[in-house]
């Protein structure tokens, strides 16, 4: 990888691909619908682009046979392929053993248009008795996933709920709603550790071994999303280029895009820096800046939101409060009206946030922020939080979107 050059890689990975893995009836399906906001079923494509008709591929998963190389694209979101192992535990050992040749070909491909980006293993909640099964063992034992991260989802989640509940019910007759929900939780989560789960996924043995760790619940239900499940795939990312890919996926999730922007802040806080790259280099994680409007437009248009350099403040302080402006205004420029295409217009929606936020008292309650948080001195992921819950707090969205 470290001999493709970041433009080139960007301009090859126009797709996010992710292998989907778990048991039949695990909520894969489901979670896909979700990640790609869809009730629809997805299209399904052979390795050569084909089209093929669902009711075959149907027809043939009965029968046992069933393709991983097939790619599923969602038409409302066709920045993700997706490969489906389909419920592998019911497939003969033949099975299994072309899933494993093919996350070793996809791990290590030479072209990039085979790369898989991310593995999604669903182990589901519902019977907590049998969260291992034979099919985790055999894949996170024996499956060599090379560079590629694995994400554990636990879905089904809320179903651990009923059994904690009917282990102490008698334990909560007279008391508060609030105190059986409290205890309710905690039993929850010691039914979930006693699975053991964590620890087997931990095994050092194990070829395959989980960079992240999801839970899912009520996926089937309509006003849940998967936004963790994407955070945490973000995140497992080593490269950003792939990362940058993902995040440009979810146009409308721009909490991930403040996330990811706020890495970029904590990654220069305490490092030599220069405002262009810097302010470039968070603009981009926006998705709506992305590829429609020039580098130098951007950096022209973002500038008066640096802070000039004093005698009084130190560089760190400096590079923090341009982030965070940087940030705050060009989330609410994504709220702006503009034309998708024209690239002047993307331009002008940031000039009035840019200008917006400059006669905003916001800029006062920012500079006092940024030497607060200097003042204690706050690295890495702390840094990173605090920063986090301030923008959170403060978007000048919420102005808009309030009025609405
Ligand atoms: N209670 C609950 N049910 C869910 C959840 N997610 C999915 N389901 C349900 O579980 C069933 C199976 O979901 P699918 O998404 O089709 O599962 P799958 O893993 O794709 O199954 P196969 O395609 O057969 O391998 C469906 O009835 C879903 O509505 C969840 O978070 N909670
Ligand atoms: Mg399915």
């Amino acid at each position: 990888m470290a001999t493709i050059e970041a433009q080139d890689l960007r301009r090859m990975i126009r797709r996010f691909r992710v292998l989907i893995m778990g048991r039949a009836n695990a909520g894969k399906t489901t979670i896909l619908q979700k990640v790609c906001n869809t009730i629809d079923q997805p299209e399904i494509y052979d390795t050569n682009g084909k089209k093929i008709d669902a009711a075959i591929v149907k027809s043939s998963i009965k029968r046992g046979n069933h393709d991983i190389t097939n790619e599923m694209v969602f038409k409302s979101n066709p920045g993700f392929v997706f490969y489906d192992s389909c419920g592998f535990e019911a497939g003969s050992e033949e099975e299994f053993e072309n899933m494993k040749k093919f996350i070793s070909e996809r791990a290590h491909a030479t072209e990039l248009e085979d790369w898989i980006h991310a593995i999604w293993y669903c182990i589901p909640m519902d019977d907590p008795s049998r969260t291992f099964q034979r099919s985790e063992e055999k894949f996170f034992r024996e499956c060599d996933t090379g560079h590629v991260p694995v994400v554990a989802v636990f879905t089904k989640f809320e179903a651990l709920r009923p059994f904690a509940y009917g282990e102490i019910k008698k334990q909560l007759k007279g008391v508060s709603a609030e105190e059986r929900s409290k205890r309710i939780a905690e039993r929850v989560e010691e039914l979930f550790t006693k699975t053991g789960i964590l620890n087997q996924l931990r095994n050092p043995e194990n070829l395959a071994r989980p960079k992240s760790y999801v839970r899912l619940q009520n996926m089937n239900q309509q006003n849940t999303n998967c936004d963790t499940l994407l955070e945490s795939t973000t995140f497992a990312l080593d490269d950003e280029e792939l990362r940058s890919c993902l995040v440009s996926t979810q146009k409308s999730n721009l909490e991930l895009c403040i996330k990811c922007a706020i890495a970029t802040l904590v990654d220069r806080a305490h490092k030599k820096f220069d405002y262009e790259h810097y302010q470039h280099d968070i603009a981009k994680w926006f998705p709506h800046l992305k590829a429609k409007i020039r580098r130098d437009d951007i950096i022209r248009v973002l500038q008066p939101l640096t802070m000039k350099g004093s005698l009084f403040t130190s560089t760190a302080n400096r590079i923090i409060q341009t982030g965070i402006a940087t940030i705050i205004v060009l989330e609410y420029s994504a709220f702006l009206p503009y034309k998708s295409k024209g690239s002047e217009l993307v331009e002008s929606a940031v000039e009035s946030a840019v200008d917006y936020y400059l006669k905003s008292p916001m800029v006062v309650t920012v500079e006092k922020v940024a030497k607060e948080i200097c003042r204690q001195d706050h690295h890495g992921e702390e840094l990173g939080k605090k920063i986090l819950e301030f923008i959170l707090g403060n978007r000048l969205s919420k102005n808009l979107t309030d009025k609405k």
